[in-house]
């Protein structure tokens, strides 16, 4: 199989633009550093180095680590550790206190020059089961977990989505998603590089920002649409669009009626997570009912089991547990076997945790997920658990439950009900800022409840669905 990502287009972020050769060139002269080397992670900045340290990583064959922007310093020693990187590939985060040592990634000659890069030939392409990218994401409880993507399951994530979206190299991708994520990192930065569309990247995901970049296609997280559509005049400028897509969290009906009103065409709305990339779509050539997210992409089968393990009925309204197997598929969690084993049925379809109906045309709506400790707050996925254990660490804090509270902008926002130590105090500012420090910006909690106790079961484990 063609695993191949070294076909850019034009990149374009917020510190400037690189013509497809020069950006090869520099990506050939980072993979002959990369040589060798075990594991590599990247500060994934919205830079053009960034994509410049992406296209080397994956033209050298050494699984690329990916530290969100705004990661604190226990979730960036967690990654680092947790998943051996040895270097840093460009600019290390400042929350390293490591100090993990950096392979640089500087410029190389001016546009065209790819011959000239001091490179040569490109170097052979890695076998397909080589581990392309290990991405980081919460579980419902304990600290982050590595998800291990093979290049094989990067090629075919991509390969399904210009089948289902007719997307072609003469496409102009605008986004401005975080390159840490599937959403942003997967579909927006290595699409470009496997089919050689053009990608600008906004930086921030502004409705101003997608309204000037006149792409053809577009990317966002249903919060991002919900701000587009609340500024008529960007939303209308996207009328001109090809394709606008809408991914990582549901689609609130009311967006997706107005964003239909305002640029004169329905969004495409797709489903995925880091363990399987995108697994369901609407179609660029097919129907696009509001709060639907399609069919399996190709190469992808579902089911819908209940709690024993038996296939409920497709009528539309039965809801049921959502299984998934394909090409797209991870290859585990790094070093937790575990888990590994528990996402798996014994028949061998991943389990993905969300609930969902299909109808009799095959047509698939996510009802919501199994648990209430994993939350979607503007498209991240943040497990309630890690966030209660930073509250914990907290010198006031003794008990504390988190939850997702539904909220029109972001989906769900975090909520924290803590109960303190006898003479503690907290209020929000100071728990956001404590867990913005150890986590990230977006795992703080948005609103704060100090409670006198938590409600619990006869177990003892806090009744969370008394407290959304
Ligand atoms: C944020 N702020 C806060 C808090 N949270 N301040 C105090 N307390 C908090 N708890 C600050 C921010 O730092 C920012 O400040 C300002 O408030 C506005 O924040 P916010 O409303 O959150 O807006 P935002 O920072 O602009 O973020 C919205 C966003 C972001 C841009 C939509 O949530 C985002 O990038 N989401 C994308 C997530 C994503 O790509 N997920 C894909 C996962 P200041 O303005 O000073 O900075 S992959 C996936 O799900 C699968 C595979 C799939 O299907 O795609
Ligand atoms: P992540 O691993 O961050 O990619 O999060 C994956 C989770 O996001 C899934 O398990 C779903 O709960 C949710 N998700 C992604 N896309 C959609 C969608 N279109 N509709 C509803 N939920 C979604």
């Amino acid at each position: 199989m063609d695993t191949s990502f070294a076909t850019p287009g034009r990149v374009t972020f917020p510190d400037g633009t690189l013509e497809p050769d020069h950006l090869l060139g520099r990506a050939a002269a980072v993979a002959e550093r990369l040589g060798g080397l075990t594991q590599v992670a990247v500060h994934a900045r919205p830079s053009v180095d960034t994509a410049v340290a992406v296209a080397g990583a994956l033209l050298a064959g050494v699984p690329l680590v990916p530290v969100p922007l705004d990661a604190g310093a226990a979730e960036v020693a967690h990654v680092l550790r947790d998943s051996g990187a040895v270097a840093w590939v460009g600019t290390p985060s400042p929350a390293d206190a490591s100090r993990l040592p950096a392979v640089p990634v500087t410029a190389g000659p001016g546009p065209g020059a790819r011959s000239g890069a001091g490179s040569g030939p490109l170097p052979p392409e890695p076998e397909p089961e080589v581990t392309g990218l290990v991405l980081y994401t919460s579980g419902t409880t304990g600290p982050p977990k590595g998800v291990l993507l093979s290049r094989r399951a990067l090629a075919a994530g991509v390969d399904a989505l210009v089948d289902a979206w007719a997307w072609t190299a003469q496409d102009r991708l605008v986004h401005g998603l975080p390159l840490s994520h599937v959403h942003g990192l997967v579909l927006g930065l290595l699409g470009p590089l496997r089919l050689g569309c053009e990608l600008v990247h906004t930086g921030r995901p502004t409705p101003q920002a997608y309204a000037a970049a006149r792409g053809s296609v577009l990317f966002g997280v249903p919060t991002v649409w919900h701000r587009v559509v609340e500024d008529e005049a960007s939303a209308r400028a996207l009328a001109d669009a090809r394709l606008l897509v809408s991914g990582s969290a549901s689609l609130p009906a009311p967006v997706f009626e107005a964003l239909r009103r305002l640029t004169g065409q329905a969004p495409v709305e797709r489903y995925g997570m880091s363990e399987t990339l995108v697994t369901l779509s609407t179609r660029a050539d097919g129907p696009r009912p509001a709060g639907a997210v399609g069919w399996p992409v190709a190469g992808t089968r579902t089911r819908l089991v209940d709690q024993t393990g038996e296939p409920v009925p497709h009528d539309g309204e039965t809801v049921g547990r959502l299984q998934v197997r394909g090409p797209t598929v991870f290859d585990g969690y790094l070093g937790l076997p575990e888990a590994t084993a528990a996402a798996w049925t014994a028949d061998g379809w991943f389990a993905t945790g969300d609930v969902a109906t299909v109808d009799a045309e095959g047509v698939h709506r996510i009802v919501g997920r199994e648990s209430l400790d994993l939350i979607k707050t503007g498209g991240f996925r943040v497990g309630a658990g890690e966030v209660e254990a930073a509250l914990l660490a907290h010198p006031a804090v003794r008990e504390a439950a988190v939850v997702g509270a539904p909220d029109a902008d972001l989906g769900q926002r975090i909520v924290a009900h803590v109960v303190l130590v006898d003479g503690g105090s907290l209020d929000l500012g100071e728990a956001a800022q404590w867990v913005g420090e150890r986590l990230s910006v977006h795992k703080r909690p948005r609103e704060l409840r100090v409670v006198t106790e938590l409600p619990r079961n006869e177990m003892g484990k806090v009744r969370k669905s008394e407290l959304t």
